[in-house]
């Protein structure tokens, strides 16, 4: 089957507008701030791809190992009908479980969900081609506002993978979580997969790696900016920075100004000293006994949580 045209709930005026409020209230603030998901334009989301196969970023491969160990236990705990997955990206891991329900059967409908429209693209058509039989209903949204189109009916298995949680700051984490739990149905699932605390010597080199994928992935976000607002940062004259905050247990990328220098943007005037740093994303790592006790207090009863040999990565399935 091909892929159903993508719904959007995200026009391009609508994600236009919010990243000029973002970059305001962003650009402002003190210290200055913006959101990571404007990382993944269609240079964003291919940097992205690269830093999941790099030595030092082991999320992406740690967690393929435990969906493809527990995949089918997932299939026949769950039995669901639909498989929606909150920002899929290029949904490459999602296969583990597609694979899964094909030897399981009865799952009918996919449905990735995500801001990047060519990253959906893609993935839409390739998921069709390779499960036929599968609607696929791709959606271009944002995770944190879109929970209420979620499709229902039917017994429905929310996967919300690689981490992505981690973006989202403690208050906004429990909103989301809420807000998940009061768009599904009593007996639905949600797959979560959540990096967990390590050693910072681990951690940090996963967020600066030696070949400096990240760092360019990084400064994208400014080429973003001066594309679609006009903006005039000089990428190179920032460089990049992964924090540790063991208080917070969060990695915080940083762009920092390597000279002093005036950015027009919008109607904006933002100066940077040298050597300022603006937040560009937070990564929070999760304790197991911590995050199950978030999904018992967003009312999930979890149901398991795999890990793998070295306790890097998680993924808890728990249900509504
Ligand atoms: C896609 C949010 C899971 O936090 O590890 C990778 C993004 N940032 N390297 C992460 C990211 C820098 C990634 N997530």
């Amino acid at each position: 089957m091909s892929a159903d045209p993508l719904e959007i709930y995200l026009e391009e005026r609508d994600l236009a507008r919010a990243l000029r409020e973002d970059v305001r209230t962003g650009l402002t603030a003190r210290p200055k701030w913006l959101p990571p998901k404007w990382f993944y334009d269609a240079r964003g989301s291919e940097l992205f791809e690269e830093i999941t196969r790099l030595p030092e970023y082991y999320p992406t491969r740690t967690e393929r190992a435990i969906l493809a160990a527990h995949a089918d236990e997932i299939a026949a705990l769950t039995d669901a009908k639909t498989l929606i997955e909150l920002g899929s990206g290029s949904s490459e891991k999602t296969r583990l479980l597609l694979d899964a329900f094909t030897r399981h059967g009865g799952l009918g409908t996919f449905v990735p969900l995500d801001v990047s429209i060519s990253a959906l693209r893609q993935s839409t058509a390739e998921i069709a081609a390779a499960y036929p039989g599968l609607r696929v209903r791709g959606i271009v949204g944002d995770f944190t506002h879109q929970l209420d189109r979620l499709p229902t009916g039917g017994s429905r298995l929310v996967a919300f993978l690689g981490g992505t949680i981690g973006n989202l700051l403690p208050a906004e984490r429990a909103d989301f979580l809420r807000g998940m739990r009061t768009a599904l149905e009593a007996g639905d699932w949600l797959l979560l997969g959540v990096d967990l605390v390590k050693d910072p010597a681990r951690l940090v080199p996963a967020y600066d790696d030696s070949a400096g994928v990240t760092a360019e992935f990084n400064r994208n976000v400014l080429e973003v900016v001066n594309r679609e607002l006009g903006a005039d940062f000089d990428p190179s004259a920032f460089e990049h920075v992964a924090l540790w905050d063991p208080e917070r247990e969060w990695i915080e990328m940083r762009l920092r100004a390597c000279r002093p220098s005036r950015v027009r943007v919008l109607d904006l005037e933002v100066d940077f000293a040298e050597g300022e740093e603006m937040r560009t994303e937070v990564s929070a790592k999760f304790r197991p006994a911590g995050i199950a006790a978030e999904l018992a207090g967003a009312d999930f009863l979890v149901r398991c949580c795999w890990s793998d040999e070295e306790n890097l990565f998680a993924v808890l399935l728990a249900q509504a």
